[in-house]
C-alpha cells in the first residue's frame, strides 16, 4: 500500500513537473501548413534578419522588373523585322560605366545593412545563462554549465521515450509512427498531434529577456542546432566548440530541427525551447538541479 501510494505520488509529481512547464505557454515558433513566410520573430536577431530579407526582396524585385522590361523592349523594338539594319558599334563608355558603378552602389548599400546584422550575431555578448548543446545520432544533450547538470532530449515517440512501466500505453506506441497511441502520448506531454516530429521529452528552458549563449558541438557527426524564431542556426561539429546567442523577448514554446543531414534518423531529432518567466525558470531550475544531478527522483521523494 505504501509502495502503491509512493508510486502514485511519484506519478503525480512527475505529471505536475511536466504540466507546469507548459502551463499558459503558447506555441509560437512552429511551422504552419501552407505558410511561405518566416516563423514569428522572438528575438532582435530574428527581427533584423526578417527586415533585411524584406529590404533585399524589394531591391531584387526592382532589378528583376527592370531587366525583364529591358529584355522585352529590346525584343520588340530591335527585332529583325522592325530593325533590319543592325547597329555595328562595339563600345559605349557611359553605359559600361553605368553597369559597373550601379551594381557596386547596390551591393555596398546591401552590405551596409547586412554586415552589422551579421556581426551582431557573431559577436557573442556577456551571457546571463550558458548552455552547452551536443548533437548525437540522434538526439541532443544539454548541459547547464553554471548549474552543474545535464540532460538529454529525445523526440517524443522515439524508442528512448517509450517506457511501459511509467506509462502503460507506451506498449502500444509504434516508434516514429503517428497513430492514436502516438497522439495520446503527445497529449499526455501537453502537446497535440500537430507537434509530432517537433516535440521532445525534455526541453531547453530559458528565462524571458535573458541573454543565452549556446556552446554548440557534436559527439559523432556534424549536426546543426537552430530555432527559426530566434534567427539562429549553428553547425555542431565534433571537436569544435561554436557559439551562438539569443535573447528571447516573448514567453512561449519554440521548435527547431537538426539542420545538417546526420544520418538515418536525422529527421527525428527536433529541438524544443521553452521561454518562461523568471519565477517559472527559478522553479524549473530548482527541480532540474534535483532531477538531473544524478539523484534518482523517486529516492528524493521517498525521503520526504
Ligand atoms: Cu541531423
Amino acid at each position: 500500500m505504501t509502495r502503491l501510494f509512493s508510486m502514485a505520488a511519484l506519478a503525480a509529481a512527475s505529471t505536475a513537473t511536466a504540466a507546469w512547464a507548459q502551463e499558459g505557454l503558447e506555441i509560437i515558433g512552429t511551422p504552419v501548413d501552407g505558410a511561405v513566410g518566416f516563423q514569428p520573430a522572438a528575438t532582435e536577431l530574428a527581427t533584423d534578419l526578417q527586415w533585411l530579407d524584406g529590404m533585399i526582396l524589394v531591391i531584387i524585385t526592382i532589378i528583376t522588373l527592370f531587366v525583364t522590361a529591358l529584355l522585352a523592349w529590346v525584343a520588340i523594338r530591335y527585332n529583325a523585322k522592325r530593325n533590319p539594319e543592325a547597329a555595328s558599334f562595339t563600345h559605349h563608355t557611359p553605359v559600361e560605366i553605368a553597369w559597373t558603378v550601379v551594381p557596386i552602389v547596390i551591393l555596398v548599400f546591401i552590405g551596409a545593412f547586412s554586415l552589422p546584422i551579421l556581426f551582431k550575431q557573431q559577436e557573442i555578448p556577456e551571457a546571463d545563462l550558458t548552455i552547452k548543446v551536443t548533437g548525437y545520432q540522434w538526439y541532443w544533450g544539454y548541459e547547464y554549465v553554471d548549474e552543474g547538470f545535464e540532460f538529454e532530449s529525445y523526440m517524443l515517440g522515439s524508442p528512448a521515450t517509450l517506457d511501459e512501466n511509467a506509462r502503460p500505453d507506451d506498449a502500444n506506441v509504434t516508434p516514429f509512427v503517428l497513430d492514436e497511441h502516438m497522439e495520446a502520448k503527445l497529449i499526455d506531454a501537453g502537446y497535440s498531434r500537430d507537434e509530432f516530429l517537433l516535440a521532445t521529452d525534455t526541453s531547453v528552458v530559458v528565462p524571458v529577456g535573458a541573454t543565452v549563449v549556446m556552446q554548440v558541438t557534436a559527439a559523432d557527426v556534424i549536426h546543426a542546432w537552430t530555432i527559426p524564431s530566434f534567427g539562429v542556426k549553428q553547425d555542431a561539429v565534433p571537436g569544435r566548440l561554436a557559439e551562438l546567442w539569443f535573447n528571447a523577448e516573448r514567453e512561449g514554446i519554440y521548435f527547431g530541427q537538426c539542420s545538417e543531414l546526420c544520418g538515418f534518423y536525422h529527421a527525428y531529432m527536433p529541438i524544443t525551447v521553452k521561454v518562461v518567466s523568471e519565477e517559472a525558470y527559478a522553479e524549473w531550475l530548482a527541480d532540474a538541479r534535483e532531477e538531473y544531478a544524478g539523484i534518482p527522483r523517486d529516492r528524493v521523494l521517498a525521503s520526504n
